[in-house]
């Protein structure tokens, strides 16, 4: 049985290879990001001499916390939700956000951000988030936290797309500078 520290490791592997790097490990991943399960495990124990077996993969899909990785219906194959680096195509059919949407990020971004908007970086879309905790947690992860209020009702008026991914990570390509101000919601 995998403790908490195990199946963590083994989550931020599969984060690595199934939306960054599957070459690592000689894998294919098909242009809408599906990995073959078995192909996957004898990869994975292969590069890792790891002894991961099917049990232990369902474990780790079933308790991440972010739920970021999804079966397909016939428990085939595996992906990640959303985050993926390399250029695959989740299909997911544009949705109808809410009127607000947050983005976590760190000051030290915030000029740039403000002349340039919220550009995907290295991903490939803009990650938003439902609520305002959410948006903490992402954006404590690169440092002092500031928090985006994004108009996402005037986004969607004027025609820019957003998807909601299979995990509730709201996604968009970019957001223009003029839909973003700061939450100084309560303050
Ligand atoms: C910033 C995690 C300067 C952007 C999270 C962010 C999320 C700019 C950083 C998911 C900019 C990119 C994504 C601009 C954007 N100038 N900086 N014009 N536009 N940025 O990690 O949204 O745990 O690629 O604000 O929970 O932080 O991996 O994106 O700070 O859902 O599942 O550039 O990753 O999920 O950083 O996080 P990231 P993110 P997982």
């Amino acid at each position: 049985m995998m403790n908490e520290q195990q199946t963590r490791k083994i989550s931020k592997f599969l984060s690595l290879i199934l939306r960054h790097n599957p070459g690592k490990i000689g894998l294919n991943l098909d242009p809408q990001g599906w990995a073959d399960v078995d192909e996957l495990l004898q990869k994975v124990n292969g590069f890792r001499k790891w002894e991961l077996t099917r049990a232990d993969l369902d474990i780790v899909v079933e308790t991440n916390n972010k739920k970021r990785f999804a079966y397909s219906p016939d428990g085939k194959q595996i992906r990640a939700s959303q985050g993926h680096s390399i250029k695959i195509d989740l299909g997911l059919e544009p949705a109808t956000p809410p009127a607000v949407l947050y983005h976590g990020t760190a000051t030290r971004f915030l000029d740039s951000i403000m002349a340039q908007g919220l550009q995907s970086k290295s991903r490939q879309h803009v990650h938003l988030s439902w609520d305002t905790e959410t948006a903490t947690t992402v954006g404590k992860r690169h440092g002092k936290v500031v928090i985006l209020r994004i108009d996402a009702a005037q986004m969607a008026a004027d025609n820019l797309l957003f998807y909601l991914s299979e995990n509730d990570v709201w996604l968009t390509d970019h957001v223009p500078v003029k839909y973003i101000s700061l939450n100084d919601e309560g303050k």
